[in-house]
């Protein structure tokens, strides 16, 4: 018999690992008929907030974003997408980015889709125009080798320019494959994995972690990772990039 006083999840002042075994589900007005999961937020204390929507065929969310600009990336299944008027069909490993101002519903889903959406308060940059809406799709997008190790390979999703103050990268590690040196930085991360299984090490404490398991680090949390198993390991991550620290 399983024994339900065991999780793997953890959440410390400076980072988190959640594994769904630990969900409890939230009700968020105009995301109707679905099952959310919020994973990161600010009452962790990060500075992000990563959800994970379970989608069923009558679910519909619709809203418009405000402060904050959002992210949504299919994790599997399919749905079409409205934003602004504009309607495209997303399926698994396609996205769209919002920034502020926006309006969007998602509608149509195919029973047991999963949407991953990042937050993050948008800060603007003089001289440089808010970003427009992006769609896009992570098959096409090129996942050249991470600081030159053929074992590592890092895929950009968003442009690469000052307008956008988040990044969302997916990173991908062939079996035996790990981050070159231990991670010491300003920026924040919140990331899931999508395949595969290894070993985070998060301020010196070591987690065992597979599809399906969410991660928060805040700034300066010190961060490596192992690939283990046969299949790569990859994950989707967020960071907050392009603006002068304060
Ligand atoms: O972009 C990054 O900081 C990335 N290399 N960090 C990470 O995967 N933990
Ligand atoms: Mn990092």
């Amino acid at each position: 018999m399983e024994i339900s006083a065991l999780t793997r999840s953890v959440v410390k002042r400076n980072h988190a690992v959640i594994s769904p075994d630990g969900y409890i589900n939230s009700r968020v007005p105009g995301w109707d008929n679905c099952t959310v999961n919020v994973i990161i937020n600010e009452q962790m204390g990060a500075n992000l907030c990563q959800t994970l929507i379970t989608l069923n065929e009558t679910s519909q969310l619709t809203g418009s974003t405000q402060q904050s600009q959002i992210f949504f990336y299919v994790i599997e299944g399919e749905c079409s997408a409205t934003v602004d008027g504009e309607t495209k069909p997303l399926t698994t490993g396609q996205f769209v980015y919002i920034p502020i101002g926006h309006q969007y519903t998602f509608s149509q889903p195919k029973p047991g889709t999963q949407l991953l959406t990042f937050h993050k308060v948008y800060e603007r940059l003089e001289g440089f125009d808010v970003p427009a809406v992006l769609f896009g799709d992570a098959a096409t997008v090129e996942g050249p080798s991470y600081l030159g190790d053929p074992a590592l390979r890092l895929q950009v999703l968003l442009p690469d320019t000052l307008s956008f103050d988040m990044a969302v990268n997916i990173f991908t590690y062939d079996p035996g494959g790990h981050l070159p040196l231990v991670e010491t930085h300003i920026m924040e991360h919140g990331l899931i994995y999508l395949q595969g299984q290894g070993v985070y090490m998060l301020d010196k404490d070591w987690y065992p972690i597979k599809k399906g398991d969410s991660i928060w680090m805040a700034p300066y949390c010190q961060q490596w990772f192992t690939a283990m198993g046969k299949e790569p390991a990859v994950y989707i991550y967020y960071k907050n990039v392009n603006r002068f620290p304060t």
